[in-house]
């Protein structure tokens, strides 16, 4: 009884203090605005209010997504009196309590109903022994390295007929941004549609006896796991840095490729695009590219990798480090991105844009497909980011999950099935 009531206690406690450390955007509005084609005057909004953007100036869209807290609303909308802005989320804090409605989940069941919320951490590791179990001898929980703070890196490994690793790989990474919580949700609706439908649909049986898939739901784990515990727009991991006080380094900033081309990264420890002091110096960098390189380099290959980002509806190819540079294989790669786009709008219509990433949406160095592209020699690479274009930005409702999932996986049987 006593030891009971301690541990109640001190389980309340522990939650007591989780929540108090929280950043609590109670009051907080996000507003999308619109700066023609020069983005000086609104950059420069950002940075003397240092507000906190979303979405940086993108080409496609020629507007920003800005975080702002209340006790900075007055300046910030006097600032703005001359430009077109909107409201996407009138109180942030509300938003979020919405998506954090987790609701319980029991081991042992991994059915549909998982993507009806979004889940804690600790829930997504215990869904992926769940998605192994619909297959056991046909699928392995699987490890690329370890975090900052010691996580395994963890993913499922699944085959079909042929055997275990006999087949041409295919990767999906997802979350490496921590606060992109849609797409953790997309990459494991892939697993579990390909691990539940293998024996009652053909057409999925003849893929995964096509391929060995590697999914990784959230590569970044320490960062999702802070986006859970104290602020729910982080982004970066949780590696610190000699020389400052901030903290976190972009991985996908930080692949060893072209990693400090000027104009793609960061060398500010505190900006959200910070690539780290040397190039492949984060510890998820190393287990991943290594993970890839491996499949890479063996027997199999590696036939297809996606890194799945959100927000903005995009598919985009390589490279991410210049605009003038054009991968070998350009044509085909353009052409079955156009392919996917197209499948994407067939459930409900949803526009997705496609090019490659520097032209699309803008210069980034030391991102994951540029290296799986140039230096693992991958043969099909792209890069997405999900919904949506800017209603709700990262904290999409948990009833887009199916929807995302659904017309997101109608883009990958495209590839799937047209892919050489
Ligand atoms: O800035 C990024 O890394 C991506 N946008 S996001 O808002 N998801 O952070 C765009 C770059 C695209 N590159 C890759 N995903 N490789
Ligand atoms: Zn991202």
């Amino acid at each position: 009884m006593k030891v009971q009531f301690l541990s109640t206690l001190f389980v309340s406690l522990a939650a007591a203090a989780a929540v108090q450390k929280r950043t609590n955007y109670g009051g907080y509005k996000v507003f999308r605005v619109a700066y023609g084609s020069d983005s000086s005057s609104v950059d420069n909004i950002v940075s003397s209010l240092s507000l906190q953007t979303w979405k940086a100036a993108a080409k496609n869209t020629g507007h920003v997504d800005v975080v702002v807290p209340p006790e900075q609303l007055e300046a910030f909308e006097e600032a703005t009196a001359d430009l077109e802005t909107s409201v996407m989320h009138k109180n942030l804090g509300a938003s979020i309590a919405q998506e954090e409605d987790f609701g319980v989940y029991i081991a042992g069941s991994a059915n549909s109903t998982w993507f009806n919320s979004y889940h804690s951490y600790a829930d997504h590791l215990t869904f992926l022994n769940d998605l192994k179990a619909l297959r056991p001898s046909n699928s392995e929980i699987i490890t690329a390295g370890t975090s900052v703070q010691g996580r395994p890196i963890t993913g499922i490994h699944f085959w079909g007929s042929g055997g275990k690793g006999s087949k041409p790989a295919i990767v999906f990474h997802s979350t490496v941004h921590a606060r992109e919580w849609i797409t953790t949700m997309v990459n494991e609706y892939f697993a579990y549609t390909l691990l539940s439908g293998y024996t009652t649909d053909a057409t999925i049986k003849s893929y995964v006896d096509k391929y060995d898939f590697y999914i990784f739901p959230v590569v970044n784990p320490d960062g999702f796991v802070y986006t859970q515990t104290n602020d729910r727009l982080w982004r970066k991991n949780r590696q610190t840095v000699s020389s400052s006080s901030c903290l976190g380094r972009d991985i996908n900033r930080n692949w060893p490729y072209k990693w400090d081309v000027p104009g793609g990264s960061s060398t500010s420890p505190c900006a959200e695009t910070y690539r780290g002091q040397a190039g492949g110096d984060a510890p998820e960098t190393k287990g991943l590219s290594a993970h890839v390189n491996a499949l890479a380099n063996s027997a199999q290959g590696l036939k297809l990798f996606i890194d799945w980002h959100s927000y903005s509806q995009l598919f985009m190819t390589p490279y991410g480090y210049s605009c003038s540079a054009r991968h070998p294989n350009d044509a085909e790669l353009q052409s079955l991105a156009r392919g996917v786009a197209n499948a994407f709008a067939g459930p409900y219509g949803t526009r997705f844009q496609y090019g490659p990433i520097c032209s699309t949406i803008y210069q980034a160095t030391g991102s994951s497909v540029d290296y799986v592209a140039d230096v693992s020699k991958g043969k099909y690479v792209f890069t997405a980011e999900l919904r949506d274009t800017g209603t709700y930005g990262f904290v999409l409702p948990p009833s887009q999950i199916r929807p995302s999932a659904l017309e997101t996986w109608e883009g990958v049987k495209y590839l799937l099935a047209n892919m050489k």
